[in-house]
Parts: structure tokens; C-alpha cells; sequence
């Protein structure tokens, strides 16, 4: 079998996605998700110019010499663009042999550790009732993880918690970045007195957790983790942006709240100082940032013998094929986590035909071969790419902060 043709489709069925469609001589194609939030071109970029040429007329059997070839022969080693590049094409390789095989993907792995994948939704809210509610209703509706936000009180609404006023705005319009506004010392009384609430009302069968976005630094976030232990949190997401990871070793000192990292790392090399010094508990990569299937393979078996989990992250811009892909693995890996999963909108259910499906708090498979994602073309064609960005957030007297 050899690499006839590969396609690179850009759509916005609610937010931009960059897909990889490998299709070999023999007719059998798979898919792979290249998405890089907010950066998409430079990626349709690298692999048109850069990676597709190198690999027309290769056999697609070769998934790992394809991924060495890309990351090491490019030289220019890591980086979100290039590992964005590289996980597009091992995910549409790893997909190609699943089809071959006619085995579903979590099968060439070595076959199901479990049934069904546990997921956790998100809920955000203006103030804390409303948060409250929202995860009322989550439970109702038989989801047993839930993520929960809260806006600052006397700030605009913050990213995850409700429409932001920007919203309204000309820079949102004209698809730039919209500002929010940012202070700590509002924010880290406030997230306690939220648990409190929801311990209150839900109970402690469910599973709470909350995502920090990089925002504060290390004293301050065991400062928050000491102050979140009696309301015993799954974890405590992205407290601290991890490019210094000996800083975590401050978190792990002061606090048993556990901790979830990952979710902008493209290597093993990003982790590979937290997981060994078991400074976190949750690592959070993701196949379409983390170097598709053989990526997370690798770097959830180092993180196995240090009793870290995966918990690969699965917002909205993860597209329905990189969820394909995580939730096969998230079937087979021993050291399972948990699953983000933050839903699509209907038109990228539509675009993106899959046999993974939801089941209350959790997904499932499926059993066709491959990671059972398709790109309906058609479908694509009739939503264009727009430029858009995430947010970024600067302290009240302007200072601009990490998000
Ligand atoms: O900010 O997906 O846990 N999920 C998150 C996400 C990320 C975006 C980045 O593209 O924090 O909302
Ligand atoms: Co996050």
C-alpha cells in the first residue's frame, strides 16, 4: 500500500478545524485532526508545504518511522505547530491501519482495560447560584464529573463563565482577541466559597473539578489548594503555567488537592520532570497536540509507573476525530483518568460522522475500524474558515496576564 494523495480541509462549523485526509493507492483513506486554536493556518501551512511532499508514494504501514522521520528529521524538533502536524498525520495513519486490519483502534493497542470511558462536562456561571444550578442539572442528567467556574464579582465575565460584554464589541467582530480582566486576590477567596456551595448541595458522590487557566503562581495556587481540600476536588487544573515544571514542587509541598497539567504540551519532554517527581496526578495531553496516537501511547506509559493518569484534554477545538482517537486510547490505556468532553455544535456532529457516542457521563467507542471519524466533505465546503482567537487577559491595571 502507498500514500496516493493527502488533503488538508479547513472548516467552521462554530469554530475552525484543520483535518487530514491521507488516501492511499489502494483506495482506503483515513483521517487525522491538525487543529491549533487560534493558529490554524500556520499548520495547513507546514504540512502543505512542508510535510505532504515527503510523504506521497511512502507505505502508510510505517506509522512510527513516519512519526521519527517528521519529528526528527524536520531538525526543528517540538512546538505546537509541528506536533500539530506530525498528530494529524499519525492519526489518519493509525486510522488507515485500523481499516486495514478491520479492527477498531483501541484493538491494535492491545484491546478494552475497560467498558466505557468516564467524562466530566463543564459548567460556568456569572455568579455562584448560577453555577450551582448548572451543576444540579449536570447531575440530574447523569453526568458524575463535572468542571465548575465562576465570573468575578464587580469584573466582566471571564472565558468559560458566560457571554463576555466584549462580546458586543468591535474587536470580537472583526474576529480579534477579545481582553478580559483579571485579579487574583478576587478570584482566590471566591473559588472556595463555590465548592462550599456545590459540596452543600450535591453532595460528595459526584466529582468536582476546576481549571485555573495558568493564572496564578505556585505559593498562591497551594495557598488555593490547601483552601479547596475540604471539598475534596478531582483536581485542580493548570494552576500555574508549567514552562518552569520544578515550580510545582511548591504546589505539591502544601497541598493534597490533586493536580491536572498538560493541556498545552506537545511532548513527553514538557512532562517529563512533573510526572517523574510525581508533582502532578493528571496528565492532560491530548492526540492532536501530544503527537497523535503514538504520542500519547508513549508518554501515558512513562507517566503509568509514576501512578499519574490520563486525562486527555477534549474542548470544543479538539475536533470529533482527535476525540475519536482519544477515546479509543482512553478504552485500552491501564493509568486512565478521565475524558474532558465539552460537546460540538450540531453542524460538526453533522461534518464529522463518528461511531464514538455519548451515553450520560460517558463515551463509548463504537466498533468500526480505525478511530471511526469521517470528514463528510460536502458538509465542509459549507462553512468556510474564519479567523478567530482565544481570549487574553490582562490584570486591572492593564499588565497582560497568562491565560
Ligand atoms: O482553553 O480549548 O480545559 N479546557 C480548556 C480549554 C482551552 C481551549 C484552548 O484552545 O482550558 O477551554
Ligand atoms: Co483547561
Amino acid at each position: 500500500m502507498k500514500i496516493r494523495d493527502i488533503k488538508v480541509i479547513v472548516a467552521s462549523p462554530g469554530r475552525n478545524f484543520v483535518t487530514v485526509k491521507i488516501i492511499t493507492d489502494e483506495g482506503l483513506y483515513g483521517i487525522g485532526d491538525a487543529t491549533v486554536n487560534g493558529r490554524e493556518k500556520a499548520v495547513v501551512a507546514y504540512l502543505e508545504e512542508h510535510v505532504i511532499p515527503c510523504l506521497i508514494g511512502r507505505d502508510p504501514m510505517q506509522i512510527e518511522d513516519i512519526w521519527q522521520y517528521l519529528y526528527k528529521g524536520a531538525y526543528w524538533r517540538r512546538g505546537p505547530i509541528t506536533m500539530a502536524a506530525i498528530s494529524g498525520i499519525d492519526m489518519a495513519l493509525w486510522d488507515i491501519k485500523g481499516k486495514a486490519a478491520n479492527m477498531p483502534l483501541y484493538q491494535l493497542l492491545g484491546g478494552a482495560s475497560r467498558e466505557k470511558v468516564l467524562i466530566y462536562q463543564h459548567v460556568g456561571g456569572l455568579t455562584i447560584e448560577e453555577t450551582v444550578e448548572g451543576v444540579v442539572a449536570l447531575k440530574e442528567a447523569g453526568l458524575e464529573a463535572i468542571r465548575a467556574q465562576v465570573s468575578i464579582p464587580g469584573l466582566p465575565p471571564i472565558y468559560g463563565t458566560g457571554k463576555a460584554k466584549d462580546q458586543d464589541s468591535d474587536v470580537f467582530r472583526q474576529g480579534l482577541p477579545t481582553e478580559e480582566v483579571w485579579a487574583t486576590h478576587k478570584y482566590l477567596p471566591l473559588v472556595p466559597k463555590l465548592f462550599e456551595k456545590l459540596r452543600d448541595t450535591v453532595g460528595y458522590d459526584v466529582h468536582l473539578l476546576h481549571d485555573v487557566h495558568h493564572r496564578l503562581t505556585p505559593i498562591e495556587a497551594a495557598r488555593l489548594g490547601k483552601d479547596l481540600e475540604p471539598f475534596r476536588l478531582f483536581w485542580l487544573e493548570d494552576a500555574v503555567p508549567a514552562e518552569l515544571q520544578e515550580g510545582f514542587r511548591l504546589i505539591r509541598q502544601h497541598t493534597t488537592t490533586p493536580l491536572a497539567l498538560g493541556e498545552i504540551f506537545n511532548t513527553i519532554w514538557d512532562c517529563q520532570q512533573l510526572i517523574s517527581e510525581q508533582l502532578i496526578d493528571y496528565i492532560r495531553v491530548t492526540s492532536v497536540h501530544a503527537g497523535g496516537v503514538t504520542g500519547l501511547r508513549r508518554i501515558f506509559d512513562f507517566a503509568s509507573i509514576y501512578h499519574v493518569r490520563s486525562a486527555c484534554h477534549g474542548p470544543m477545538d479538539v475536533s470529533p476525530v482527535a476525540m475519536g482517537a482519544n477515546v479509543h486510547v482512553d478504552r485500552w490505556v491501564p493509568n486512565f483518568g478521565i475524558q474532558e468532553y465539552s460537546g460540538y455544535t450540531e453542524a460538526t456532529h453533522e461534518m464529522f460522522p463518528h461511531s464514538w457516542s455519548q451515553d450520560k457521563g460517558y463515551l463509548l467507542t463504537g466498533e468500526a475500524p480505525g478511530h471511526g471519524v469521517d470528514i463528510d466533505e460536502k458538509v465542509a465546503a459549507k462553512y468556510p474558515y474564519e479567523r478567530a482567537y482565544l481570549p487574553v487577559a490582562r490584570a486591572t491595571d492593564g499588565t497582560l496576564w497568562s491565560w
